[in-house]
Parts: C-alpha cells; structure tokens; sequence
C-alpha cells in the first residue's frame, strides 16, 4: 500500500501544542515585559502560541477566549483584567474540553473546576509590603500621616488585594490616613491626571503618595514637579512593580521604594502547559517570589532588572 512507504517517524512526530493566550492589554511597562516573556518563552518551548491583546476590556478577552474554543487549542491562559464575569465563558472551555490556566490575576468563581492553576503574585502580600515600609518609615511622625491613593484598575484583583493589603498595615495606627483614593488605571497618562486633581484638592497637606503600580507613580511625579513639589521630599512616594522606569526614578531621587512584582511569566507557564499536555496534575496555586527595593539600593540593583 501507498502508506507502507511513508517513513515511520512522519507519524511519530507530535504534532505542536497549541495554546491561546488572553492578554489583558499594554497598560504599563509591567503588562510590556509579561507579554514578551510569553512570546519568546512559548518559542523557546516550541509551543503554538495563538496571542490575542484585549485592550483592557473584559469582553474582547470573552470574544478571544470564545474564538480560542472554536479553534480547539490545547490549552486556553489568561490574566483576566477583572476578578467577577467569567463563569459562562469558563463553562463553555469547560464543556469544549480543555484546560484553562490563570496567569498574573485571579478569578472570582464559585466553581473552582472552571480553572486549572493560578499562577502569580500575592497582591495581597505586595500592599502589606509597602505598608510596612511606610510604617516603618513614618515611625518617629507624631502628627496626621495624609495619604493618596493611586488604585489599578476598578475591579481587578491587584487593586482589591494591594488596597486591602495595605489598609490592613496601616490601620494599626490611627496618623495614618487615606484622604483620597481614585483609580488610574495602571497607567501614566490616568496617574497624572488623577494626581493632578488631588494636588488641586489637597495641596499640601498631601504626605504620602501610594500608588498600585510603577507607572501611574511616574506619571505622578510629573504632576507633583509641574506643581512646584520635591517628589520624594515632600511627598514620599510608595508604587509597585519594579520596572526599570521605577529604577531610574529612585536614581534620580523621585521616587522612594518600589515592591517587586514580577512580570516574567513566560517560562512557568509554557512548563505547566507541557505538563498538562504530559497529563501531570499541576498545583492548583503557583506563587511568584518577590522582594522590595527602597531608593538606597536602586543604583546597585539596577543592572541586575530584567525588566
Ligand atoms: O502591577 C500593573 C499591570 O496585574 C500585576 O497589571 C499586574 C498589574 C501590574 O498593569 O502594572
């Protein structure tokens, strides 16, 4: 027969694994470096990575998690932009058959069968981090600590959990006090403007400065400079992340401490796939490790970011 010809390895070869991937969009310099360390990490895997960008909007990551179903990958991943609205479209992976993995944010459903594995950060850990420095910081102020607020975006798992995080911390001493809090979505142009106005509203008697992630603090700081204030002297300023433009902003004296948070997903992911498709049972809970870097060691730090 025809067939008898046809080499052998031909059929031994496996065919490549595809995954979909949801990304919540290019919000900050953080979603640049997580985005990029899942490319290449899927090309150095060999894995099919079909991408798709949601522009911060929770019905285009429906609509790609949809097309993904119809288009029977191996394995659907997603940072879910915000926490609540995703049951039906996880029901529908669910009934198609295959695995959904959470990278970077966590889901809120009952059914904890919709999803495979979470993998990422504790955001809750990262607002106890900076209340602890700030904490610690402010310990020898008698009078009113007044903080503002930058919030990430309205619904998403690292703006609940870095909110609540930190309010946990500094609730244990009554100075500290949050006089205004805003969403600025993550990113520069919305952590300006946000700051813009609270400086119009509070001026002065503004101390701190806590912002959800890097880039809405950058952003800050140009309102504070444009307003005739020392950012990280007249108000010490606490952001999130870690990113390199939060290095150079320490090493300029802008900008006081940073948590880490890391972005560089890429490789633990395209091994969990590997190992789903090898049928191993993945931990439903794969934490990353970071640490927190005040301005003191930005300079000596820096060549060692990756991001
Ligand atoms: O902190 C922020 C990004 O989900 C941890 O999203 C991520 C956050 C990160 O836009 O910069």
């Amino acid at each position: 027969t025809m067939a008898a010809g046809v080499p052998l390895a031909a059929f031994a070869q496996k065919k490549k694994i595809v995954l979909g991937f949801s990304q919540i969009g290019a919000e900050s310099e953080w979603r640049t470096a997580n985005t990029e360390s899942i490319k290449s990490a899927a090309k150095e895997a060999g894995i099919e990575l079909k991408f798709s960008d949601a522009q911060q909007k929770q019905e285009n990551q429906i609509k790609a998690i949809r097309s993904f179903i119809a288009q029977r990958v191996d394995v659907i991943a997603f940072s879910p932009v915000v926490e609540s609205g995703w049951e039906t479209v996880l029901r529908e992976a669910k009934a198609a058959g295959i695995p959904v993995i959470l990278t970077d944010r966590a889901v809120n459903v009952k059914d904890d069968s919709l999803w495979v594995t979470f993998m990422g950060s504790d955001f809750l850990e990262e607002g106890r981090k900076a209340g602890r420095w700030l904490v610690e910081k402010m310990k020898d102020v008698k009078g009113d600590v007044n903080i503002v607020e930058l919030q990430g975006t309205v619904g998403s798992a690292p703006a609940i959990d870095r909110k609540r995080g930190f309010e946990e911390i500094i609730k244990t001493d009554p100075k500290f006090k949050i006089i205004r809090s805003q969403t600025g979505d993550f990113t520069r142009a919305k952590g300006k403007e946000v700051m813009e106005a609270f400086l119009k509203a509070e001026g002065r008697k503004i101390n701190v400065l806590y912002a959800h992630n890097d880039d809405m603090a950058i952003g800050a700081i140009q309102a504070i400079e444009e307003a005739g204030l020392k950012p990280a002297q007249d108000i010490i300023i606490i952001s999130i992340d870690a990113v390199k433009g939060a290095f150079e902003a320490m090493m300029a004296g802008k900008l006081n401490v940073t948590v880490e948070c890391s972005p560089l997903l890429g490789p633990q992911l395209m091994q969990a796939v590997k190992d789903l498709m090898a049928g191993k049972t993945l931990p439903k809970r794969i934490v990353t490790e970071e640490g927190i870097f005040p301005m003191e060691v930005a300079a000596k730090e820096f060549p060692n970011r990756k991001y």
